[in-house]
């Protein structure tokens, strides 16, 4: 690691994030009121983005990324967790131009871990609760690497840790996003079980990482294939609005004053779909 990069994650570039709800008893209140207070737990350098002008903005300069994930975790099997990082990774390759793959050499880009209290950096974790998970910004030697604790009990479902929320959020982090206020966001820096059948990027995590990425352009090439053809337009339209990822880029699909009007984040146009120009338009 070079003395920039060193400082840098220690000024602020890595994030300490998703700390677990701490359920307190409060002492002494006849009313024996149990309060849930969350136990905010974040990198030392509060606010990030001070720190951008240094650092510039962090992202990967090429659309394929490795990763190796080099300790598992004995709450699930090596298949289980091997699965929900990639599934992690799509919800991501899903809606902007990056792909991601699984090595197992030391060329990888990122480095995933599952290991208890110190593990090779300076944050060692904390035991269970509190500190779940963390990740460097996207860059050389430690950049884009995500680490989990493995003190927490991981799990698929609602029960434990899911690990398909936090690795999600914490790719977030390993792509160049930091934690969002939003409390509905993937990037809020607070662990927030939802229902992860059929789970997406919530729409304020896509649009921040395709401000970085850009959208993925095979989609966009999928959508507009539906105009190129002849089909019915009542039936280009239903496939339009159905198909999964071409909702997950933000298009929308409507007929106005004779023409199909695509629109992506709200913004109608028009655009002739012989021409293959809509492409182009942002
Ligand atoms: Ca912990
Ligand atoms: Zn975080
Ligand atoms: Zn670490």
């Amino acid at each position: 690691m070079s003395l920039v990069d060193f400082w840098v994650v220690l000024g602020g570039c890595l994030t300490v994030c998703l700390a677990a709800p701490i359920v307190t008893q409060e002492a002494g209140n006849p009313a024996q009121v149990t309060s849930v207070e969350v136990k905010t737990l974040r990198c030392g350098v509060p606010d990030v983005s001070n720190y951008e002008h240094f650092s510039g903005t962090r992202k990967w300069e090429k659309n394929l990324i490795t990763y190796r994930i080099t300790r598992y975790t004995s709450d699930l099997t090596q298949s289980q967790v091997d699965t929900t990082i990639a599934q992690a990774f799509q919800l991501y390759s899903d809606v902007t131009p990056l792909d991601f793959r699984q090595v197992h050499d030391d060329t990888a880009d990122i480095i995933i871990l599952f290991q208890a209290r110190f593990h090779g950096d300076f944050y060692p974790f904390d035991g269970p609760d509190g500190v779940l998970a963390h990740a460097y910004k996207p860059g050389p030697s430690d950049g884009g690497d995500a680490h989990f604790d493995d003190d927490e009990t991981w799990s698929l479902t609602e029960t434990g840790v899911n690990l398909l929320l936090v690795a999600a959020h914490e790719i977030g982090h390993s792509l160049g996003l930091d934690h969002s206020d939003d409390s509905q966001a993937l990037m809020f820096g607070h662990y927030n079980y939802v229902n992860t059948i059929g789970y997406r990027l919530p729409d304020q995590d896509r649009r921040r990482i395709q401000a970085l990425y850009g959208v993925n352009n095979n989609i966009m090439a999928c959508c507009f294939t539906f105009f190129a053809g002849r089909m019915p337009r009542q039936q280009i339209i239903s496939i339009t609005k159905t198909h999964r990822t071409c909702a997950q880029q933000g298009f929308v699909v409507t007929t106005a004053r004779g023409k199909i009007c695509v629109s992506l984040n709200q913004t109608w146009a028009q655009e002739a779909f012989a021409n293959q120009q809509i492409g182009h338009h942002k």
